[in-house]
């Protein structure tokens, strides 16, 4: 297997790899509140899986591997990569909006003193994310804490990491944030068919999400692609209202655009949809399982392993949507 950071659902339990291996970067198990965790590199969430065998999601990166604590934040530190999760008790961290700004205040305070400073996806996991209307919607609110915490001057552009927004049940009592960062920045890449999301229109909320379509980082001599959230937007609109085939038929079509850019811009290095790579399908109705399954597997190659969740999508219009990570090979 190539890369710095290797990604592969497994059958055995997340106590197997915790136990067992040292160059265990995280595993991560679904369907479980994140204030379960039972140790830094263990990472429950709060999705069910759709899918059949249950299985955990295990990143493996060159080793030795040291874990510890800062301030509420769990972290696991490889030679050339951090991986860190914060779960914020949503009944005692203020509103969503505070509990937001909050956990992004530790994360960017844990980087700043990190080897890995540089956030290259987060994945964000917003309990009851379509709740409340208009601007009083849960992930808008998450949205406005999202920036007040990260300061970005004006005219400045840093690099964004790629991120994935996703709710779970509005039971859930904790709103989870985990990345992963490394030394160097990645390469952002945006998407050609779509508005950069930093740039939406007013319509989606007082302040624009805050990531990168998908950054590229090399390590070890290869390259790997961090697919950001990818659903049916083109331009800044949802596209193919109530019709999940189509919806997921877009998101791919989005996923494969995205990776064309990235070619592009790289040059001689292309990322594929390939056995080392892994898809994330997000699906809000589980009654809509088959239907989007039957998509992806006449659409996406069947060697690339891939996992069924059920997660809401930040907009309450889209009903299904696509995360990933694949490698890129010189050609
Ligand atoms: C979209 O295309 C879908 O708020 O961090 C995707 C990935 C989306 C990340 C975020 C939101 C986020 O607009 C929404």
């Amino acid at each position: 297997m190539p890369g710095g950071l290797r990604v592969s659902y497994q059958t055995e339990p997340a106590s197997h790899w915790l136990e067992t291996d040292d160059d265990v970067l995280a595993v991560f198990e679904f369907g479980r509140s994140p204030l379960e965790s039972k140790c830094a590199r263990h990472v429950p969430v709060a999705l069910q899986q759709l899918d059949q065998p249950s299985r955990v999601e295990v990143w493996r990166c060159q080793g030795p591997i040291k874990s510890g604590t800062w301030d509420l934040l769990n972290f696991a530190q490889g030679e050339q990569l951090t991986m860190g999760h914060v779960a914020l008790d949503l009944a005692s961290h203020g509103d969503m909006r505070e509990a937001s700004r909050k956990a992004y205040d530790i994360l960017q305070s844990f980087l700043q003193q990190s080897p890995h400073q540089w956030p290259l996806k987060i994945w964000n996991y917003i309990p009851g994310i379509n709740h409340g209307t208009g601007d009083d919607e849960l992930y808008r609110q998450f949205c406005l804490g999202r920036a007040d915490a990260v300061l970005i001057a004006p005219g400045d552009r840093p690099p964004l990491p790629a991120a994935t927004a996703i709710g779970t049940p509005l039971e859930e009592p904790a709103l989870q944030v985990y990345f992963l960062a490394a030394a160097l920045p990645g390469l952002d890449v945006e998407n050609p068919r779509q508005v950069s999301a930093w740039r939406y229109p007013r319509q989606y909320g007082p302040r624009s999400p805050l990531f990168s379509r998908g950054t590229i980082f090399r390590l070890n001599g290869s390259r790997q692609f961090l697919i950001s959230g990818t659903a049916s937007v083109i331009g800044h609109q949802t596209h193919h209202e109530n019709q999940v085939t189509n919806q997921l038929s877009e998101s791919l079509r989005n996923v494969k655009s995205l990776l064309d850019e990235g070619h592009r811009q790289m040059g001689g290095s292309h990322a594929h949809l390939d056995q080392n790579g892994i898809l994330k399908i997000y699906v809000r109705n589980p009654e809509d399982l088959d239907l989007v399954r039957q998509a992806l597997e006449s659409e996406a190659p069947a060697e690339t392993q891939r996992i069924y969740l059920q997660g809401d999508i930040c907009r309450a219009n889209l009903l299904t949507e696509i995360d990933g990570m694949v490698y890129c090979s010189s050609m």
